[in-house]
């Protein structure tokens, strides 16, 4: 058990008297970040490997994304859509012309811009392919994770995200991952679309077989059906690639971003297509009172300029591949495999993995179990050669600390 001061001890009891206990948190009470770091509020400091699940590519505080949202609060912070402003356009011409796609519809957390592309999928499916109105099937796949919605959790196949919280959306139609001839069977006239996670992060880092994702992109250009690619916590350069679809040259009909879009200072998402499929929405048809506000698109445009200008997507690569070479090196007994791509690596291990997040935490390294036997490791992805070297060398310390016995 991580040492926790009286004083830690009084913020957590604060937050379990007043706060939903939807969440088992590592025993570290943040004081304040920078970079990599974390300080905890006795001072101690740790390598944040959560990265707040994939939305701190850019590490904490980044000055030049800080700099555009302070700068930008001093103009003009919310409009609503009622009005234009001077941010939104800027920031959706950076975000397609980054990304290659016509049109963008700005949201704020993830799970809007999934909920989007599950309306947009739908319309596309009517009006355009013609399929029976109330219909429309969209193909999801085993262990997916798309956010805390209520269609978000129609999709999962994860007790625990659907216990007591139905009746569920109809038309979600849940497949074995990595497998393209389940793919090809489960495709019927009503399927307008499959909604698809290119590495399964909550899952475990699940990365599928490789040639997966192209065949899987084949499939559906075959039979008229929208590959919807959702890169909430795969995308922005986490997997080493701008996207994790291009690592197999795969581009989807529909690309879903947020997390990192925000820079870790503010919740940013986006839901991108071509004018065929985005063209389907009319006013009055879909919005949200913060989606594309001046101080969202003002920050987004920053984290979007730190992630090329400072070649976040090579550094991805770099360090991940370090991380992993590292962790071959160390050839614990207790580690059973290594999986992952770029920053987002999964260690599965012989014995519940909150053994070594705790071994970790108590050597300043901050990392959280995903199901019970993964360690994830994400740092952000401004980690650089130092960070690396303390990161293995506390691995090492940590694996070689726990009982061998599973
Ligand atoms: C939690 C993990 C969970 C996502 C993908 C959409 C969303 C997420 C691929 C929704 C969000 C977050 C949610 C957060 C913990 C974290 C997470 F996968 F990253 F580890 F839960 F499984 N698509 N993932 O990963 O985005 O609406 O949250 O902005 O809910 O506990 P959001």
């Amino acid at each position: 058990m991580h040492f926790l001061s009286e004083r830690a001890r009084k913020f957590i009891a604060i937050e379990e008297r007043y706060g939903a206990h939807t969440y088992d948190p590592l025993d570290l009470v943040v004081d304040h970040a920078e970079g990599v770091w974390l300080w905890d509020v006795d001072g101690r400091r740790y390598l944040d490997c959560v990265s707040a699940y994939s939305a701190l590519n850019q590490g904490h505080r980044h000055p030049r994304i800080h700099a555009a949202l302070v700068e930008q609060a001093n103009r003009v912070t919310l409009t609503s859509r009622a009005m234009y402003n001077e941010q939104m356009p800027r920031f959706l011409e950076r975000l397609t012309r980054l990304t290659g796609y016509d049109m963008a519809l700005p949201t704020n957390t993830g799970v809007e811009a999934v909920e989007t592309a599950i309306k947009l999928a739908r319309r596309w499916g009517y009006a355009v392919k013609g399929i029976a109105r109330e219909t429309a099937e969209i193909i999801v796949f085993s262990g997916n994770f798309h956010g805390r919605t209520i269609a978000a959790v129609s999709a999962s196949t994860t007790p625990e995200y659907r216990r007591e919280f139905g009746p569920f959306a109809p038309g979600f139609i849940p497949i074995p991952y990595g497998d393209a001839d389940a793919l090809e069977r489960a495709i019927t006239p009503n399927t307008c679309a499959i909604l698809i996670e290119p590495i399964q992060g909550e899952a475990g880092v699940i990365v599928p077989p490789a040639g997966y994702l192209k065949r899987a992109w084949a499939v559906c250009r075959e039979h008229d059906v929208l590959f919807v690619a959702d890169e909430i916590q795969t995308g922005l350069g986490r997997t080493g690639d701008l996207f994790a679809c291009d690592y197999e040259g795969v581009k989807p009909d529909v690309l879903l971003l947020g997390k990192a879009l925000g820079g870790g200072f503010y919740p940013v998402s986006a839901t991108l297509a071509t004018t065929t499929v985005m063209g389907l929405l009319q006013p009055g048809e879909h919005g949200s009172t913060f989606g594309g506000n001046p101080l969202a698109c003002a920050v987004a445009q920053a984290a979007l300029d730190v992630i090329v200008d400072e070649g976040l997507v090579a550094r991805a690569r770099y360090a991940g591949a370090k991380i992993m070479q590292g962790l071959r090196a160390i050839a614990s007994p207790l580690i059973t495999e290594i999986r992952g791509r770029g920053l987002l690596i999964g260690v599965q291990l012989a014995v519940p993995a909150r053994r070594l997040s705790e071994a970790l935490l108590e050597r300043g390294v901050a990392a959280k179990d995903t199901h019970e036997y993964v360690l994830r490791i994400a740092p952000p992805l401004v980690i650089d050669d130092a960070e690396l070297g303390y990161l293995l060398e506390r691995l090492g310390d940590a694996l070689a600390a726990l009982p061998a016995n599973p």
